[in-house]
This record gives structure tokens, sequence and C-alpha cells, in this order.
């Protein structure tokens, strides 16, 4: 049986292709800057919204055509829908995938059923792996979508939340060493909150530093030697959700110790809503030594809310390569496509023509990047506009040899401060434009 019988396997077909249904630029074993293209992205495609989205919005019903799925919890019905997801994966020829347990297995009456059946649907996805030698990028849980988690999971005023939270967490954490998972990811669910009246802010934030330490505890105890991310977004579900940016995260993983365990996965439309660039998220946790993984997607200018749009943008994959390649990439993390189908684009092969534009848009900023960094202006232009640092008094505050009274005594000598030089931001910018 074929779910997807009008594709063949996707292939790179050069920059004059005019099929849509090949790549022009994603040419998987192109070696730039030392690494093949499929190292340096590690695509992965999420199991949430390209097989369990339906496309429904707050004021209508799905609209996706999804003929493979009979629409019915049963778990024959999951595990049919992982051999169709395996055959859309092996055709795009991404070589990871990532899921939350309750996208790959439906919930049961009890939790030891929901256990069952998510080691029943487990056992297909480790069948499917092996057949094919797509991976797994992370796993996580949903511990948002259930209404056991209407005030949060691990961060709920309920200690039942945080403990069922918990026992979810330690049986997915089971399934994605079962599965050979490459990360485990932590994305914020409903740990936030709606108002501060009700919301002893500082109990929930301990609670959540808490449950993380139980994580690695039983990650360790069990073996799984994944690495731990943390996908910050400011808002959605919650008015305020507590890892709200990249720097946040990170002040909390300090204030818990977490820093040992945990990186960042940034996801672009998360940046934005946050009032950041996804440039801004990258060179944050890159200085900081913290960039983990990507999720790879879009808002819309016009929409203030989380669209996950798949990224086209060449000036975005641009600067986020720029970025990955600074910070030396993003092994075992990866460029996962946490992006759906507009409602209106509902049939299945839209969703290859969706992730074939996001491969490529990413393959083509790639080599954008290289450029930019061996024609070498860029980086020749920073280190001039910070010159001042390398030598006389700039090289002696950065090696801790002048206090505010040095300070003070060569101020006072020198009188003011010369020169001052033009940032040069028009310019600059008409140079990125000579690269695309
Ligand atoms: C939500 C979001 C999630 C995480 C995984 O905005 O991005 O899908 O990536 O839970
Ligand atoms: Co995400």
């Amino acid at each position: 049986m074929t779910a997807f019988p009008e594709v063949e396997k996707i292939r790179y077909e050069g920059p004059d292709s005019k099929n849509p249904l090949a790549f022009r630029w994603y040419n998987e074993d192109e070696v730039v800057e030392g690494k093949t293209m499929k190292e340096h992205f590690r695509f992965s495609v999420v199991y949430w919204h390209t097989f369990r989205g339906t496309g429904a919005d707050p004021f209508g019903a799905g609209t996706m055509l999804q003929p493979w799925d009979d629409g019915s919890p049963s778990v024959t019905n999951a595990q049919d829908r992982v051999r169709v997801a395996f055959e859309f994966i092996e055709k795009l020829g991404a070589p990871f995938y990532a899921f939350h347990d309750r996208d790959v297995a439906p919930e049961g009456d009890s939790l030891a059923e929901t256990n069952q059946n998510l080691d029943a649907v487990a056992r297909i996805l480790k069948e499917e792996q092996e057949r094919t030698g797509i991976r797994l990028l992370w796993g996580t849980a949903n511990l948002f979508s259930n209404p056991r988690y209407v005030h949060g999971a691990s961060t709920s005023c309920n200690a039942d939340a945080f403990a069922f939270a918990a026992s979810q967490v330690k049986k997915c954490l089971e399934i994605t060493k079962e599965l050979g998972g490459q990360n485990y990811v932590f994305w914020g669910g409903r740990e936030g909150y709606q108002n501060l009246f009700n919301t002893d802010m500082k109990r929930e934030l301990d609670h959540l530093g808490r449950f993380l330490h139980l994580a690695v505890d039983y990650a360790r105890e069990i073996g799984f030697t994944g690495q731990f991310l943390i996908e910050p977004k400011p808002k959605e579900p919650t008015k305020h959700q507590y890892d709200s940016d990249a720097a946040a995260c990170i002040n909390f993983l300090r204030a818990y110790d977490l820093t040992d365990h945990f990186k960042l996965n940034l996801e672009t439309n998360h940046a934005t809503l946050a009032g950041h660039t996804m440039m801004h998220e990258l060179d944050y946790a890159g200085h900081q030594g913290m960039l983990g993984s990507i999720d790879a997607n879009t808002g819309d200018t016009l929409l203030g809310w989380d669209t996950d749009q798949f990224p086209t943008n060449y000036y975005l994959t641009a600067e986020v390569m720029l970025m990955l390649l600074k910070y030396g990439g993003l092994a075992p993390g990866g460029v996962n496509f946490d992006a759906k189908l507009r409602r209106e684009s509902f049939e299945p092969i839209d969703l290859f023509h969706a992730h074939v534009g996001g491969m490529d848009a990413f393959a083509r900023g790639l080599k954008i990047a290289a450029a930019i960094r061996a024609g070498g202006e860029l980086d020749e232009f920073v280190r001039n506009r910070y010159s001042s640092w390398d030598t006389g008094i700039g090289a002696r505050i950065e090696a801790g040899e002048a206090d505010f009274r040095a300070l003070e005594a060569y101020m006072l000598e020198k009188g003011e401060i010369t020169p001052n030089v033009s940032g040069r931001q028009e310019m600059l910018e008409n140079l990125i434009n000579r690269y695309l």
C-alpha cells in the first residue's frame, strides 16, 4: 500500500529545474564549509503538524485530506499512520523525525492503558526506523492538550498534575531511549500564567526546576544519553510563558543548576513573538554555549500569533545559517520543521511542496551564508569596529588591568573620546543583498 502513489523519491535537480517536486538547492551530499548539507541540517519532520494536523482553526473544522486515516482513535489506525509517515519522510529524504507521545499513540482509559498504546505504536516506529534508516531527532511529552493540565503540568497548582506529568515524561523518556532519540525536548505547553492575582510564581518556578531535575535523574538512571532541550516561547497558550526567550531560559537553567544538562531548541516564530529576531535568539544562545537545535518555521508579519508557516524567505534562512556556521552547527540537534500547511492547502501533495520548499530555502540560505563568510567583508567590518579593544586602554580593560581610578586618570589626560566611526548599517545591508 502506498499513501503517496503520485510521488517518487524527491531528487536534487539543480537551480534550473522547474519540477516543483525536486530540490533546486538541497543536494544532500554537497559539501559546504567542510560538511555535507545532510550533516549541516539534519532535517527533521514533525509528527504533530504533518501527520496529525487537521487544519482546524477557532472558526472551523479540519480540512486536511488524509485518506489513509480512518479517523478513529484506535491503536491500529495509529500504527497504520506510522507507515504512512515513514513513506512520506523516506520519499522526502529527511534523515530525522520528532514526535509528542500523544501524536503517535492515542490515550486510553487509564495511564496503564495509555502506556500500552504507546508501546504498541513504538514497536512500529522502531520497525520503520530500521527499515528506512530514518532516526528520531527528539521525543517530547504533550503536557498541555488534556484538560488535566488546565493549570499547567509541573507548574500546576494541583500536585496531582505534577505527578501525572512526571509519569508521562518517565514513559516518554523510556520510549525515546528505546528509539535511539538523540535529544529530548521540553516545550512549556501551559507552564506559565494568565493572572498573577491567583499565581505563586516563585513556587511554580521551583516546581518546574524540580521537575526538570527529576527528568535528568531518571534519564541518567535508565541510560538515556541524549541532549535535553528547552524550547522558549513567550506566550500562547498562556499570557506569559515561563520559558519566554533564550535569555530567560538560560537564566532559569542557571538559577536551578540545570545548565550542565540542557541546551535550547529555538523556534523562529517563538523568537518573533518574543519581540526578537531568530538571529538574535541564535546569537544569544550560541555565545552562551547553549545552542542545541532549531524548530524551523516562520510567522506572518501581519498576524500576531504562532502561525508556524514553512520558511521560504532566503533572507531569514541566510541569517539563521550565518549563526549556525558561526557557532559550529547543531548536532546532535537538527533543523526540525515545526511548521504546518495553511488550512486552504489540504491535499497530501501540499505536504511535499511545503517540506521541499523549506529544505531548499535552508540550503540556499546555507550557500548565501557561506559565500558571505568567504567574502569576509562582514567579519572584517566587525573586527575593525571593535579594534579599540585590541590594544591600549581597551586591551587593559578586557584583561582586568584597569580600575575606575586608572580609567579616570586615562580620560583626564585624554580629554575626549576619539574617534567615533559610523555603524554603516545601510552599507552592510546592501552588502548582504549582493549575496542574495
Ligand atoms: C508549540 C511548539 C511545540 C513544540 C513541541 O508552539 O512549538 O510544537 O515544538 O512541543
Ligand atoms: Co516548536
